[in-house]
């Protein structure tokens, strides 16, 4: 299941791949896709929501929650 999560504070591609790593060493089996245009991250196959933020936050980033 594909959830989609709003991160605010990207601002090139650096931070993209900065977001993208950090969810994919909280959740190795999680495919991630990251879209600077909107802050929207698209993550797929991760139980814990929460797993999500922490890796968003602690990577510096502000995590907004789920659309
Ligand atoms: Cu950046």
């Amino acid at each position: 299941m594909i959830k989609t999560f709003i991160v605010k504070g990207m601002s090139c591609g650096g931070c993209v791949g900065s977001v993208e790593q950090a969810i994919k060493a909280a959740a190795p089996a999680a495919s991630v896709e990251v879209f600077l245009d909107g802050g929207l991250v698209k993550v797929d196959g991760v139980e814990d929501d929460f797993v999500v933020q922490k890796a968003v936050e602690d990577a510096g980033f502000t995590f907004e929650g789920k659309v």
